[in-house]
């Protein structure tokens, strides 16, 4: 089977991973996140690349880019827009892609407004609370699902 085609996105504030707030988010960095990634994606046989963004528009126009670039799936933790972006929903359904929504924490454990997600109900998975495990997890997930669809 061909190399799949993965894009990793991160959203705001995920570059503080690993530096700040380790009893709720790790302590992990980001770069370790992404390199544990890209070798298990290696012996998944995809091949992925990674992203952050502190800014909505730059995170829309990556997805933009892998809907039109031959990417097969994403893996997107939204952060906080996960609970405010109708944008990002709709930059989602336009590429058409299959995505998994990841979080570190489990936002169901946390305030209500982390209860809401634009995304869940058009994700091909959600996966939530297991730290940088819930990446690991998506991404076993996401490949499994493009090789048996
Ligand atoms: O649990 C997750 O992965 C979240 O997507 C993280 C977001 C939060 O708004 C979501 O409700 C759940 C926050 C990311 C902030 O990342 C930080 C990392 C280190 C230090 C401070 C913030």
């Amino acid at each position: 089977m061909a190399q799949l085609k993965i894009l990793v996105l991160h959203g705001p504030n995920l570059n503080l991973l690993g530096t700040r707030e380790p009893e709720t988010y790790g302590s992990q960095t980001l770069a370790d996140i992404n390199a544990e990634l890209i070798d298990l994606g290696e012996s998944l046989g995809a091949e992925l690349s990674t992203y952050q963004s502190n800014h909505e528009g730059e995170l829309i126009d990556r997805l933009h880019l892998a809907g039109s670039n031959a990417f097969d799936g994403i893996i997107i933790n939204p952060a906080a827009y996960t609970h405010t972006s109708v944008a990002l929903r709709d930059a989602l359904l336009a590429i058409d892609l299959p995505f998994i929504e990841v979080h570190l924490s489990n936002v169901h454990q946390r305030e209500a407004f982390r209860h809401q997600s634009f995304l869940s109900d058009v994700a091909s998975g959600i996966i939530a609370g297991f730290g940088s495990t819930s990446y690991t997890l998506a991404l076993r997930g996401l490949v499994s699902q493009l090789q048996n669809k």
